[in-house]
């Protein structure tokens, strides 16, 4: 049985990725089940809604047991005994991380804005049927993770994916689908301020420290605007309890692709400079991968 998982702290990308690899894997006669690390957001809940599909069991372990990769090739991102799987494959869209195996592996890793992208011209390469609950995952995948074809990181091939997708998906009014997948996203009702910065926080291995961004894509700032001292006490809290460089939190209006930044940690005061007063508002900033990390690690470095 092939283990298919997504990477830690799950996104709808993460989850919808995992569910249809393993039914490509599947369609090539080969026993397989997707499997999470870690709580489906609402926005994933709101996909596996519409798709009619269960969502995966959690990730029990790895150790010992064949695995995909969809949507990471980190290891910091992997299952914690992910050293002791074999990874036979990886489908990705970001840049390569530190995996590294032992035998060969079959990789598929493109600059395109969602790995959904990818496996869905790889349903295609192989002739596979597209049904339509998994032509509304990768749709809807695909729309998240493009924040509706608004990202930097959308690509031609994106779109191209979500046109014929729509129609399996039958999918007739995509505007308004999309206006219900960004409201699901940008849900943040009820959520403290440890399970906000929790809520895509990714790691990152920088100069031999450790150093974390999470982000929080938002309809307006005003969202949290009655969080933002408890949010930076919790970047702070993590920093003394981790032992990290630096944590921060994107906090991005996704409507006019503005983000403020959050941050603390020993690191802080190189960031500081490109505030005013402790106020870092990145314009036109709406990728974490594409702007907001990039920028980051050339400060940070
Ligand atoms: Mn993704």
């Amino acid at each position: 049985m092939i283990q298919v998982v997504g990477h830690k702290n799950p996104d709808s990308d993460s989850i919808c990725s995992a569910l249809v690899a393993t039914e490509l894997l599947k369609a090539r006669g080969l026993e397989a089940k997707a499997v999470s690390q870690g709580e489906i957001n609402r926005e994933t809940q709101f996909i596996l809604e519409r798709a009619g599909v269960q969502a995966p069991e959690r990730c029990q372990g790895v150790a010992g047991q064949q695995i995909w990769l969809v949507d990471y090739s980190d290891l910091a991102q992997g299952p914690d005994d992910i050293a002791d799987a074999e990874i036979l494959g990886i489908v990705d869209h970001h840049r390569l991380g530190d995996v590294t195996t032992t035998n060969p592996l079959e990789a598929w890793i493109w600059p395109v804005g969602c790995t959904c992208t990818v496996l869905f011209n790889l349903f295609k390469m192989e002739n596979a049927t597209i049904t339509k609950p998994l032509a509304t995952l990768m749709m809807s995948a695909i729309l998240s993770d493009t924040v509706g074809f608004a990202s930097p990181t959308c690509t031609q091939k994106d779109k191209d994916a979500v046109a014929e997708l729509v129609k399996i998906a039958e999918v007739a009014d995509l505007d308004a689908f999309i206006k219900d997948l960004l409201i699901a996203k940008t849900d943040i009702a009820g959520l403290t301020p440890a399970q906000l910065v929790e809520k895509d926080l990714k790691a990152y291995p920088f100069n031999d420290r450790q150093v974390v961004v999470g982000q929080i894509e938002l309809a307006t700032l005003e969202q949290v605007a009655e969080h933002m001292e408890a949010l930076e006490a919790d970047l702070e809290r993590r920093c003394a309890e981790e032992d990290l460089a630096f944590a921060a939190l994107m906090l991005t209006d996704i409507t006019t692709s503005t983000t403020r930044l959050l941050y603390k940690g020993e690191w802080a005061s190189k960031i500081d400079a490109h505030a005013d007063n402790g106020l870092m508002m990145m314009e036109n900033t709406l990728s974490r991968k594409k702007q907001g990390w990039p920028w980051l690690q050339q400060v940070l470095a």
